[in-house]
């Protein structure tokens, strides 16, 4: 069987890679509706071989669609209801309804399963998030996590594609000497690191850093966990990394901890310190996997874990991860 798919967004950083990865999977598309803005409706996009007009997000451009992939941004709120109602299962990229009770969150590799408690949206978690659960599920499943410290170290695509062109920018005219005026970014990023991503909040904290405390609850099905975050932007193109510090309930040894990782599904340990072998941006982007290294026991505390985590954002962040959620809906049969 095949389905009517609907990209919302199709010309940004995710919804290009949305294409990119239904092609590149093989994803049973019976007919492709690219959408967008006003502005970028028009424009062509190439998909399996043929080239499909980009249309303007209306409500009734999603009559007839069975799956509506929506990238983010200010598109779910205003379409994404209106989506699910004309009878569209809804993978939403956005931050918009992923604390909804009436809506699963969902990471395939750490609970595949509620997909099928949809009423018609389905939440794609942000992307510091996923790559992390990834990692601390089979912690979690081995030794029962208490608390997670984790720092970020985010790459500017996960601000969308102007961000990607304002690093490009700052870079060569600081090279030839130019004054630069930040446009996405409330500071200059080339060269530079910025501790804010997404608004701040509620105690000091920035709604990113919120995302990862309570997303990781629900995605865990378990609120006894607790998490703390900073979260940081860095000049570097593709891929979020992370050093997450875990408390657990049992003791688990880096032995242990590097076995149940690598074994665990959509993971890459990548870790002999000897031979200079630890992930980086660098080697993980275009990958689907989340890369972990740098995995020792924290001396400070009993039972305490270090890991050093990173992942292309763009895609297990979040067209990979919405991909396979409209697989898993495929499998489960709830579309
Ligand atoms: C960033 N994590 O790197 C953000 C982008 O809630 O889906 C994703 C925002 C979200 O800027």
């Amino acid at each position: 069987k095949k389905f009517n798919v609907a990209v919302v967004g199709a010309t940004g950083a995710v919804g290009q890679e949305l294409l990119k990865i239904l092609a590149e999977r093989n994803f049973p598309v019976k007919s492709l509706k690219p959408l967008a803005t006003q502005r970028s409706a028009g424009k062509q996009i190439p998909f399996g071989g043929n080239t499909y007009t980009v249309e303007a997000t209306t409500a009734q451009a999603f009559d007839g669609v069975d799956i509506a992939l929506f990238a983010g941004g200010s598109a779910s709120k205003e379409f994404a209801i209106e989506a699910a109602t004309r009878g569209a299962v809804v993978v939403d990229n956005s931050s918009a309804f992923r604390m909804d009770p009436k809506v699963p969150l969902v990471v395939p590799e750490v609970n595949p399963e509620d997909v099928k408690n949809h009423q018609g949206i389905i939440a794609n978690p942000n992307c510091s998030t996923i790559q992390m659960v990834v990692a601390l599920k089979p912690i979690h499943d081995a030794a029962k996590i208490k608390r997670v410290v984790v720092s970020t170290y985010q790459a500017v695509s996960g601000a969308g594609k102007e961000a990607i062109d304002e690093l490009t920018e700052q870079v060569k005219e600081l090279a030839e000497g130019k004054e630069v005026v930040p446009k996405v970014f409330p500071y200059q990023i080339a060269f530079n690191l910025i501790p804010h991503i997404d608004v701040f909040a509620d105690m000091d904290y920035t709604k990113e850093e919120w995302k990862m405390v309570n997303e990781t609850k629900k995605i865990m099905h378990d609120d006894s966990i607790q998490v703390t975050a900073t979260t940081v932007r860095v000049p570097v193109y593709r891929s979020h990394s992370e050093s997450v510090n875990i408390e657990t309930e049992r003791k688990i040894t880096a032995e242990e901890a590097k076995k149940v990782l690598a074994s665990a599904p959509g993971i890459i340990v990548l870790d002999d310190p000897r031979e200079k072998k630890y992930p980086m941006p660098l080697f993980t982007s275009d990958r689907d996997e989340v890369f972990v290294g740098r995995i020792r026991e924290d001396n400070s505390i009993e039972n305490g874990l270090n890991m050093w985590v990173v992942a292309d954002q763009l895609r297990k962040g979040a067209a990979t991860n919405a991909v396979q959620i409209a697989e898993l809906l495929i499998k489960y049969n709830c579309l």
